[in-house]
């Protein structure tokens, strides 16, 4: 978003109850008057409620609560993650937009969001349920200076982002079930999609992709997920505002992403740990053909799920289907 209209919106938030002038505004922001109210027009567009009076000036009345490029970028104050957004109200998949932008050379840390997905898709070309307005849809496109074979360590990342955030902001502990999925009580929240584009030994691009159930009631969940599936509303009983919180997982992620470029993946690792679910418990795995039991230990430097074999031997295990007893 311009600085101007952020600059804008501020100047509307801290005078919420009065009205400011044009006058003054356009020598706050150093534009004319007219274009003060094209911004203002801009800005009703994206729902915010400002009313315009003669020889008063503008007032603002509310604030929006749909999602749009502005309103997600007002007040965020990252550095570089989210520095572009590109928001749809109905996308096929946010990750397919993001692989084309990135393949177009978009920048480290843009971002693609839509309020519903008719093409949602997690791992193995799974499908992810995305109905409008009912959860986060959001992927975020890196290109980051690591190794091909530690991108798994992005997903654990965006794992410890996520069950953060909802510990801090909601209040419930979630937990974090290897690599992908978090879960409250047992049942997924959330699911997150790393796919990458390398060459030898060198990163192209990451595209994270999240999914976040935050609206929907137990009526809303499709039958297929309805007995494994869950959301914050179902949690907590009641609805949230989703601005707040995909700014709050913006914000930790480039906090957190930081510090992972910056000191490594000791951080991540230990919080991950302290979310994982059924740590040090039985598990079945199934790694192409073979099945085979052990007791989970936790996460490899390297992001692999550590288990301990009928033998006693601990084995890494980059992908397979884990079940738990
Ligand atoms: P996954 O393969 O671990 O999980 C997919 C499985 O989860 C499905 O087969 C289904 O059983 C179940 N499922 C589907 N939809 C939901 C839902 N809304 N809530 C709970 N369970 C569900 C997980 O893959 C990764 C999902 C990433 C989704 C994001 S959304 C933004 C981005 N764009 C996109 O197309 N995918 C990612």
């Amino acid at each position: 978003m311009s600085s101007t209209r952020n600059k804008l919106i501020k100047l509307l938030a801290e005078n919420k109850e009065k009205y400011i002038s044009g006058q003054y505004l356009s020598e706050k922001l150093n534009i004319s008057r007219s274009a003060i109210w094209k911004h203002m027009n801009e800005l009703k567009k994206d729902g915010y409620e400002i009313e315009g009076k003669a020889k008063k000036g503008y007032r603002i009345l509310s604030f929006p609560n749909k999602l749009s490029e502005n309103t997600i970028s007002w007040g965020l104050e990252t550095d570089w993650l989210g520095k572009t957004i590109i928001h749809r109200e109905s996308i096929t998949s946010t990750q397919r937009l993001a692989h084309e932008l990135a393949l177009d050379g978009a920048n480290h840390g843009t971002i693609v969001i839509a309020d519903e997905q008719t093409k949602g898709k997690g791992r193995t070309d799974r499908a992810w349920h995305s109905e409008k307005g009912k959860g986060i849809w959001m992927s975020i496109i890196l290109r980051p200076a690591i190794l091909p074979y530690l991108a798994p360590q992005l997903t654990l990342l965006t794992a410890t982002v996520l069950a953060n955030v909802i510990d801090s902001y909601a209040k419930i502990k979630p937990q974090i079930k290897w690599p992908n999925d978090i879960l409250i009580d047992g049942k997924k929240m959330a699911g997150i999609l790393t796919e990458m584009q390398a060459e030898q030994d060198t990163v192209l691009y990451v595209i994270i992709g999240m999914g976040i159930n935050i609206n929907q009631t137990k009526a809303d969940l499709p039958n297929e997920i309805s007995k494994r599936a869950t959301s914050l509303q179902i949690e907590t009983e009641k609805s949230w505002d989703m601005l707040p919180i995909i700014q709050e997982i913006i914000r930790t992620f480039e906090t957190k992403y930081m510090h992972y470029i910056d000191h490594g993946f000791n951080q991540v690792k230990q919080t991950w740990e302290n979310y994982g679910f059924r740590l040090n418990e039985r598990l079945q795995i199934k790694t192409g053909n073979k099945l085979w039991e052990g007791i989970f230990l936790g996460i490899a430097e390297d992001g692999a799920l550590l288990a301990k074999n009928e033998n006693g031997v601990i084995e890494k295990v980059y992908s397979g289907e884990i079940t738990w007893f």
